[in-house]
Parts: structure tokens; sequence; C-alpha cells
């Protein structure tokens, strides 16, 4: 493959197994002898890993959510400068954990930002671009709350269950309004959504035109 990579991304709620589905992801690019940039927001690289350090740490005093929502744009500025925008200016594809449907779902749907206010922000860090394939991992967040026991967590697993029903209902509502987002269905044994997701890669880049 020559010329500009391929941008992919992996979302959805906790608990969902984006980290145990994210090789099965990149060993079908690499199989299909695609050069892949693996990553993830917030974070990627050293300053953004920082922010991502601040946006998770639990702490006692409340996080503005302007505050919240300008820190996760101030990683993603750095990470698409340094990283995501050179790989794939030089045919690299970039596969990233989370992107800006993250913020719409998180910041938007479950703190209940004003979605107006992340466009404006999306335009400002990203211009026109937007990834060429998101795999959206769907689950009920009850069944999701269940693998997730036992874990230590962050400041967002720490939210309740109403807060992830809004998280998941505005990842549904932008898979409605954009064919680059495909829903999978994540709650399946790890061997199945697998497959799903191998499915889905190979299909894409049947429909790109990287394999036959
Ligand atoms: N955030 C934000 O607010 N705004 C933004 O714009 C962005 C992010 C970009 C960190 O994300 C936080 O950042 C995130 C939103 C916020 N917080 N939350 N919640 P993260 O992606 O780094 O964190 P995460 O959501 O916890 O992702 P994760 O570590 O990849 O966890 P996971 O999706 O739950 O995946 P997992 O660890 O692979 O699976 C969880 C467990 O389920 C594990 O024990 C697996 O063995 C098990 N599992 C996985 N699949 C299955 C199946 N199919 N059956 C049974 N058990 C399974």
């Amino acid at each position: 493959m020559t010329g500009r990579g391929r941008f992919i991304t992996l979302e959805g709620s906790e608990g969902v197994g984006k980290t145990s589905n994210l090789d099965a992801l990149i060993e079908t690019l690499r199989a299909a002898g695609i050069e892949v940039l693996k990553t993830r927001e917030p974070g990627g690289t050293p300053l953004a890993e920082e922010i991502r350090g601040l946006l998770l740490a639990n702490r006692s005093e409340a996080v503005d959510p302007i505050a919240e929502l300008l820190l996760v744009f101030a990683a993603r500025a750095q990470h698409l400068a340094t990283v995501i925008e050179p790989a794939l200016a030089t045919g690299t594809w970039v596969v990233s954990d989370r992107f800006t449907d993250a913020t719409y779902a998180y910041q938007g749907g479950g703190r209940g930002g004003d979605e107006r206010r992340i466009a404006v922000l999306e335009q400002m860090v990203q211009g026109e671009l937007q990834p060429d394939l998101t795999l959206y991992l769907d689950l009920d967040p009850a069944i999701a709350a269940k693998r997730m026991t036992g874990r230590e967590r962050d400041r967002f697993e720490r939210e309740d269950r109403v807060f992830f029903e809004r998280v998941r209902a505005a990842y549904l509502a932008r898979a409605a309004a954009f064919s680059r987002i495909r829903v999978i269905d994540a709650s399946p044994s790890l061997d199945a959504v697998q497959r799903s997701v191998r499915d889905c890669v190979s299909r894409f880049l049947r429909e790109c035109g990287a394999i036959e």
C-alpha cells in the first residue's frame, strides 16, 4: 500500500473488552502487509500521557467539566501533531484505542456537556480529520460492570450505571449518524467478539482495495 495511511479507532465504554480486542484488530491489518502504529487516547505521547494521568486520577477536588474537556483536547492536539498526522502522512496506518467519539460519549453524553462546544474544539484541533473506520464495541453497562469486578477503578470508572447508560446512548446515536462507525456486539465470548472484529476489519480492507 502506498499513499496516506488510514486511521482506525476502537471505542466502547468501560468493561467492553477494548484492550482484549485491540490485538485482533492490529493482527488482521499486519496479516494484510500493512504497517500499523498502535496508540491510545488520552495519551500516545509523553505530554499527552501526563495529561491522561491528570484526567484519570482519583482526587478530592471536583473536576470542572470544561476543564476536563479542554484537557482531553489538549492531549489530542499534541497526539495529532506529533504522532498521528506524521504517521498517516508517511503511509503508516494508525490504530487508536479511543478518539473523539469518546469525547462525545463521555464529556457529551456522560457529563451532559454541550455537543456544540465539543464540535468547536474538534474543528480547532482536528480540522477535517476523522477516522476512516471506527469499531464500537457495544455492551449493556450491567454486564460490563460485572466484567470489571475486582479491578481498581479510575475517576471515570467510579461513575454510576446511569452515567454509563448515557455514554452508551451517545455512542449508539453517533453510530446511527456516521457510517464509518460499525457496531460490534461485545456480549458473546471473547473468541466470538474477536471474530467479529477480524471480519469487520477484513470487510473494510476489501472496501478500500487493500485485499481481494
Ligand atoms: N475518556 C474520555 O472521557 N474522553 C475522551 O475523549 C477519551 C477518553 C479519549 C480511559 O480510557 C478513560 O478515558 C475512559 C474514558 C476517558 N474511562 N472509562 N471508563 P481507557 O480506554 O484507557 O480505559 P477503559 O475504558 O477502562 O478501557 P480498557 O482498559 O481497554 O478496558 P476494557 O474495555 O474494559 O477492556 P478489557 O480490559 O479488555 O476487558 C475488561 C475485562 O473484561 C477483562 O477482565 C477481560 O478479560 C474481560 N472480557 C473482555 N472481553 C470479554 C468477553 N467477550 N467476555 C467476557 N469477558 C470479557
